[in-house]
């Protein structure tokens, strides 16, 4: 059967609302190279997000590969990360000459385990770059702390966070840079796109000109850089999407309300609660299965789910330490905690327009998997 209702679904404003935004463009026939929406949206970003610089990218990917390449690291400069996380992360820093350190991650929001970083540090690391996985804040000022100490940059995947704020204060703020992802499938889309956001003036310049080929005006190519821009459709996208972003994370909510009232307290099933002093966005909907307590694997209810024409994921398995591409150079078992969640972790639908009804209909589903194996 056809799966019909997906893991999520891109939230767009109304055809109409997005016309009007884009009918000037028909005026200008200025339809990329930092126009006047992608000039819009920047700032529109940086008054939302309450951070200084906001540079924005045709995907999140080339955000992040370009932010860390802008740092000037050492090549095969050792780079402390989690396997737990899209291949996004873990190739970005590969394809800059950087070598992944891969740290475990904690077992109640799956980000990374700050516990275990410093014994990771070595005369050749030279970043951490943390997942806010799932929506989920990590211990920033532990992070923080650590990379004080043995002066590291630290630059977050907020692949996942945006709108997430730590007591009052935006996910773009923390670390020496943060990165967002746009994406069609996030809490906020540009179609594709993503943003570098951080506090250091001097890096602006810098970042704006690598995603443009390094080109600093018409006459001068001061270094060798590539194309990233975000075009005028992806922006006036963006600009639209802001305007609706609180409704849309009170919608997420809803669902995720409903989700936690069915499935919570049931035995061999694990959600994700709320941090401390975190405003959360609700961007997925992860779930882990103990097969012993709940009597199904995560395998048997993903392939239930889908018999139903139900498209749940799972959002991260395999870790990316283990990927073929790889050859075999990581070793899965010392990430032992984020190799447990990966074989048991399934991310549920979860979209601003999916039903309280549907809702009802996915945990029934997925209950009726407990009741088969009693
Ligand atoms: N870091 C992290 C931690 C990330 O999760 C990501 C991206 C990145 C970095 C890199 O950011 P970007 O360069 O992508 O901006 C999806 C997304 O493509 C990807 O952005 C995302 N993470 C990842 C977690 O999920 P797939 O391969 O699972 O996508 P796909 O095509 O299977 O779509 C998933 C579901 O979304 C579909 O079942 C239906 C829905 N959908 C999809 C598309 C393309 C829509 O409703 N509309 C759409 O246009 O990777």
């Amino acid at each position: 059967m056809a799966n019909n209702i997906l893991v999520t679904r891109s939230s767009m404003p109304s055809f109409e609302e997005y016309c009007e935004e884009i009918k000037e463009l028909w005026d200008s026939h200025w339809l990329t190279n930092m126009g006047a929406k992608h000039k819009q949206l920047q700032s529109d970003l940086e008054k939302f997000l309450g951070v200084p610089n906001v540079v924005l990218y045709t995907n999140g990917h080339l955000a992040l590969e370009n932010v860390l390449a802008a740092m000037n690291l050492p090549r095969n400069g050792e780079v402390i990360t989690t396997p737990f996380t899209f291949a996004s992360t873990t190739h970005a820093i590969v394809r800059n000459n950087l070598k992944p350190v891969f740290c475990d991650i904690r077992k109640d929001d799956y980000t990374i385990d700050v516990s275990k970083i410093e014994s990771l540090i070595t005369d050749r690391t030279c970043a951490i770059v943390p997942v806010h996985v799932y929506g989920n804040l990590c211990d920033v000022n532990e992070i923080q702390r650590i990379a004080n100490k043995y002066g590291l940059k630290v630059i977050y995947d907020a692949a996942h966070a945006f709108g997430v704020k730590y007591n009052g204060v935006s996910t773009a703020c923390f670390g020496d840079a943060a990165m967002f992802s746009f994406h069609a499938t996030k809490v906020f889309n540009t179609i594709e796109g993503g943003a570098v956001c951080f506090s250091d003036n001097t890096l602006v310049q810098k970042l704006n000109d690598m995603k443009n080929f390094g080109i600093r005006g018409p006459e001068i190519v001061e270094f060798v850089g590539g194309n990233a821009k975000m075009n005028e459709f992806q922006a006036a996208m963006g600009i639209c999407n802001l305007r609706h972003l609180d409704e849309e994370i009170a919608k997420r909510k809803a669902a995720v309300e409903r989700y936690r009232e069915r499935l919570s307290g049931i035995s061999g099933i694990k959600l994700c609660g709320d941090q401390a002093g975190v405003e959360p966005n609700y961007a997925y909907m992860p779930v882990v299965f103990d097969e012993l307590e709940f009597g199904a694997s995560r395998n048997e209810v993903f392939n239930a789910l889908a018999e139903n024409g139900i498209g749940a994921r799972k959002y991260f398995y395999p870790l990316t330490n283990t990927f073929d591409c790889f050859h075999g150079a990581y070793d899965v078992n010392e990430t032992p905690i984020a190799l447990h969640i990966s074989k048991r972790v399934l991310t549920l639908p979860l979209y601003a327009d999916l039903s309280i009804e549907t809702v009802d209909k996915i945990c029934d589903i997925v209950l009726s998997c407990k009741r088969a194996a009693d």
